[in-house]
């Protein structure tokens, strides 16, 4: 089965081709990536010589760089990672996120479409839902109202995937899932900015009251759950993904701060994100039903072995906090007075 993975050197795609290559033996995969700030080529040491893998370092918004990968029409699937993925980001400028997550998409979609693709599975998140009060989930037919740059440039991506399939009878899936944690996350996102800022001894800034909730999901249950959809899911179908797992960030935070044994007041409260979203949680019960997908890793285990990768790879992460990123973090920050 020969795959083209975009944006394979992030935090999610590399996990996915980590994955696929260690549990699927016929298994052969493109990966599509730009190496944006985000990629990592790091992410797939030890196994970027398997004769199954290759990376090009292409964007898939380069329609003409991409066509030669698939014009000897011997792709069965296209599964889109690739994006840019941070929501602070967005709020400082949204157009990167318009060119990369809509755009690219969508030049994405029209060569899987020429070239006879069986199958693309857009990766797409809860966020295209908006916020919740304090009650309900999101179910797959919950309307799309999403809030910030980041999470309309993923719901226009939706919808360009939805109108693939509606008027061309393109074989497409999509899934939302909700926020992701574990090794090789980039240190911008809540839980590795915090550990390794701990392991740093620097403080935590955490957004407004700390009350905003989120349902956490180990990565290596959302890879397998991808799997599962982009062999055996309905085309033209959208699955939701969620780990029951609704945390509010003070409560994630005291949770890190036990495991690291560092005391409370290493949190700081700093001003709030813009059209900071209050509340996501996802119903799965679809993809329970209809593919047997259940989360199997327990919060608090994942996020020991989740502190415990990042303490013992902290190679890894200093390269990325001592590079550029620290201009983004002193952007970010430096206003909270941290
Ligand atoms: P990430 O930011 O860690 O990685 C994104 C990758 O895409 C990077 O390797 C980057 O180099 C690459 N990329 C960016 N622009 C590109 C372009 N134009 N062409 C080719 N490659 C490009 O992101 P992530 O957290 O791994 O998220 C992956 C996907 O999953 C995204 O689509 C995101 O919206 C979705 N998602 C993420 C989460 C989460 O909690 N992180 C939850 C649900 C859904
Ligand atoms: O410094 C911080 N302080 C803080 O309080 C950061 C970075 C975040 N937060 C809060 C904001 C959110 O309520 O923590 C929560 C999680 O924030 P992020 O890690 O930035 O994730 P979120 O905005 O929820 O989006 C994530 O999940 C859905 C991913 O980044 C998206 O790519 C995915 O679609």
């Amino acid at each position: 089965m020969k795959i083209i993975v975009t944006g394979g050197l992030g935090f999610i795609g590399s996990q996915m081709i980590r994955w696929a290559l260690d549990t699927v033996p016929d298994v052969q995969i493109i990966n599509v990536d730009s190496l944006t700030y985000a990629g990592n080529p790091a992410n797939v040491a030890g196994y970027s010589e398997d004769p199954r893998y290759r990376w090009e370092a292409v964007s898939i918004t380069d329609h003409d760089a991409l066509e030669p990968l698939f014009a000897d029409r011997s792709v069965d699937a296209v599964i889109n990672f690739a994006a840019e993925s941070h929501v602070d980001r967005s709020i400082m400028s949204g157009a990167p996120f318009v060119t990369t997550n809509v755009l690219g998409t969508q030049i994405l979609l029209e060569l899987a479409r020429k070239y006879h693709v069986p199958r693309f599975l857009h990766v797409s998140t809860d966020e295209v839902y908006g916020s919740l009060g304090a009650t309900g989930l999101f179910s797959e037919t919950t309307p799309l109202n999403p809030n910030s740059p980041y999470s309309a440039s993923k719901a226009a991506a939706d919808m360009l995937v939805l109108a693939a399939f509606r008027t061309h009878q393109q074989d497409v899936v999509i899934t939302r899932c909700s926020n992701n944690y574990g090794p090789y996350q980039f240190p911008e996102k809540l839980i590795p900015l915090f550990v390794t800022n701990g392991l740093e001894g620097q403080p935590w800034p955490l957004y407004g009251d700390g009350l905003n909730v989120r349902d956490w999901l180990h990565v290596s249950d959302h890879v397998r759950a991808i799997w599962m959809v982009l062999t055996e899911g309905h085309r033209g179908e959208i699955y939701n993904i969620g780990g029951h797992n609704e945390q509010s960030n003070r409560a994630v935070a005291e949770e890190l701060q036990r495991i690291l044994g560092l005391p409370s007041s290493v949190m700081v409260a700093v001003k709030d994100r813009l059209g900071h979203d209050r509340r996501y949680a996802i119903d799965s019960q679809k993809i329970t039903k209809e593919l047997g997908w259940e989360p199997l890793i327990p919060w608090q285990e994942g996020l020991r072995q989740t502190v415990s990768w990042y303490q013992t790879h902290q190679n890894w992460w200093k390269a990325i906090k001592s590079g550029s990123y620290r201009d983004y973090y002193a952007h970010q920050y430096g206003a909270c007075n941290l």
